[in-house]
């Protein structure tokens, strides 16, 4: 709806017309939304949404925010131990907090999902891509990039990739994002952005400069890449912009005032603690200073902003999933329940403010933010996402019962499976339909077997009714079985030693 006063200039009777058309878009603008609610609705089987294209001027800016092992207590508003992200905490408070919500327990598994809209067992990408790994996203699957870019926005991304680079194709730019700066592996020191001693920096397909970079902090250097991004944008049409912080992702580093911030601030006080803190509050600074520059530009009031952890802490460093049992890389809620919100202006005002416990998980990105661009994905066949439109925007159920939220066929038990005939309970996984959460070999250790747990009654997953339900646990076992049927095997994740940064200027580079 902004659009037309760029044209304005070059005719006064276009001028008038154009203004009286924004005045009436304006006015209308509530009605044009609920209307674009009508007509994009999931399909029979509640997999897959049917969106038509509807006109342009509906299409709000999406901002999505990834944050890296950042665990659920490791955020102002749920932080039992002192973590202040003021920043982060009101725009939670002002929009949707999503308690109910999951993404996968480690990096590149979760990112898949988000960008593609696909669950993990139909890509075959079910574990993290290391550093001259010959695997990627495949390429049948489109991004979200990809769609929203079809669909008239700008697409941009500033930060962690992490989902391939072994060709060129496989490469952000050429995976529906008009931009890139960051990093293509999964973590780098965050001053000098090596990995394992050389270099990954890269701005869209070259290498970054590294005598201009080499010692800015990595999150402030997102942030200036961000901001720079709103800034040259002009809003002839909308912006889909994804940064993705490497904080709090090791290594423990931040620079020196955001630690002393924390000097009196934490309970049971450590200088890694403080440290780790540090680096959270320096994403927090980095978001207000993203979301303001948003709003200098005027875009803000027609803007979506997602923020979402992609994984569980880890449990190693001086971080924290409290209450929550588990972390990073393994199924217990620990692992795969982040932080997560929405802000934006148009969410209803009954729904501003409040926290949803209605169930999400991270695939549901995809077609939710193609039905906010109207972006065409009725090409995707085996999308797991739903389009939470109106449980975001308008507080309503949430059409999700069930997540498979992780079947691992490459991590199995010794031992005997616990039933015969149904799904092999030493495969690691975890099956959650409704309140109910079954667990199988979850964290990969010679006692863990299987466990039932009723997640509304029980969050931090302590009571075990295995022994109580035996029918709910056979039940939740077929139901797995029935989805490793249709599950690909894993991709193959083979290092190729034509990747060595020493055949390539000392950089991590696309080698095929
Ligand atoms: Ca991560």
């Amino acid at each position: 709806m902004c659009e037309s006063p760029v044209y304005a200039s070059r005719l006064a009777l276009f001028t008038i017309i154009s203004l009286c058309s924004f005045v009436f878009s304006l006015y209308y603008w509530q009605s044009f939304y609920e209307y674009s609610h009508e007509i994009i609705k999931p399909d029979d089987n509640g997999l897959r949404a049917s969106v038509q294209n509807g006109p342009h001027t509906n299409q709000p800016n999406i901002l999505l925010i990834i944050t890296d092992d950042q665990g659920y207590n490791d955020i102002g508003y749920n932080s039992f131990y002192g973590i202040q992200t003021p920043v982060i905490d009101k725009l939670a408070n002002e929009g949707l907090i999503l308690d109910n919500y999951y993404v996968q327990p480690i990096c590149t598994p979760t990112r898949g999902q988000l960008y593609s809209g696909v669950h993990e067992i139909h890509t075959g990408l079910y574990t993290v891509i290391r550093p001259g790994h010959r695997v990627g996203l495949p390429l049948n699957f489109p991004t979200i990039a990809g769609k929203l870019k079809e669909a008239g926005y700008s697409t941009h991304l500033v930060g962690k990739w992490h989902l391939g680079y072994y060709t060129k194709r496989h490469l952000p730019t050429r995976r529906g994002f008009d931009s890139f700066f960051g990093l293509l592996n999964g973590h780098s020191n965050h001053f000098n952005y090596t990995v394992a001693q050389s270099y990954d920096l890269h701005e869209g397909e070259n290498n970054a400069d590294m005598a201009k970079y080499k010692g800015r902090y990595s999150t402030h250097l997102f942030a200036e890449k961000a901001i720079n991004i709103i800034n040259n944008h002009h809003g002839k049409n909308p912006l889909f912009l994804v940064v993705s912080f490497t904080a709090p992702h090791e290594p423990l580093q931040v620079p020196e005032k955001y630690k002393l911030m924390y000097e009196n601030l934490l309970i049971n006080t450590t200088p890694e603690k403080q440290t780790y803190a540090g680096m959270i509050s320096c994403v927090d600074e980095a978001v207000g200073n993203i979301t303001e520059a948003f709003k200098r530009k005027g875009f803000w009031n027609n803007t979506v902003m997602i923020y979402t952890s992609d994984n569980g802490a880890t449990g190693r460093m001086p971080n924290s999933n409290y209450p929550l049992r588990g972390h990073k890389g393994n199924v217990f809620e620990g692992g795969i329940k982040v932080p997560s919100f929405v802000h934006s202006n148009l969410m209803k005002t009954n729904v501003k403010g409040t926290i949803s416990k209605e169930l999400l998980h991270v695939t549901d990105w995809f077609p939710t933010l193609a039905g906010l661009g109207q972006a065409n994905i009725n090409d995707i066949k085996q999308l797991y996402g739903y389009d939470m439109r109106d449980t975001i925007f308008e507080g309503k159920k949430s059409p999700r019962t069930e997540i498979v939220h992780v079947i691992n066929p490459e991590r199995v038990q010794e031992g005997e499976p616990a039933y015969n005939n149904t799904f092999d309970s030493r495969i690691k996984s975890a099956l959650r339909q409704g309140d109910w959460k079954l667990l199988t070999n979850p964290s990969e250790k010679h006692e863990d077997t299987l466990f039932l747990f009723n997640i509304k009654d029980d969050p931090r997953e302590k009571h075990d009714l295995s022994q109580v339900h035996p029918h709910i646990v056979k039940k939740m076992l077929d139901r797995l079985e029935h989805h490793r049927r249709t599950a690909v095997p894993p991709l193959n994740y083979v290092r190729d030693e034509r990747c060595r940064p020493a055949l390539h200027n000392n950089f991590w580079v696309p080698w095929l």
